[in-house]
């Protein structure tokens, strides 16, 4: 469902009950979560397909980049940072893989197929930061 831009604020897109943005400045993962609530937001949780598809188009291709999914406090048990049940998911084949037992932040736009991948959260990318519509 998309909603008329007055919505919310200049730069960001609406979908659904909430606004977006892309940062094309490459930070770790805490950083971006710590700017997107400077920001009165969260890193973006992924709650559909179309959702994806939607974070997709805000993201140039070959750019991978931070949202809020984490399983730092217990392996395997995927939390967002803003709360909202960790349901849907695309990860890509062989992902999952918490690679040297060190992975525990999730990037999109992963590979050519734009799927989803765990990552080190020291490694540096842009993020989409996502808050309630005004
Ligand atoms: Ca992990
Ligand atoms: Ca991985």
């Amino acid at each position: 469902m998309y909603c008329i831009a007055e919505d919310c604020s200049f730069g960001w897109t609406p979908f659904g009950v909430e606004c977006f943005k892309f940062f094309s400045q490459t930070v770790d993962w805490v950083r971006a979560e710590k700017n997107c609530q400077s920001l009165d937001a969260n890193l973006a949780s992924v709650r559909s397909k179309a959702q994806n598809e939607f974070l997709m188009s805000l993201v140039p291709v070959n750019t991978r980049v931070w949202i809020g999914g984490h399983d730092a406090e217990m392996e395997k048990q995927w939390l967002w940072t803003d709360g909202s049940p960790f349901d849907y998911t695309n990860w890509c084949k062989t992902q999952p893989d918490n690679y040297k037992a060190s992975e525990h932040c999730l990037e999109i736009s992963y590979t050519d197929k734009r799927c989803w991948n765990d990552q080190t959260c020291t490694t540096t990318k842009g993020y989409i930061c996502a808050r309630d519509r005004i």
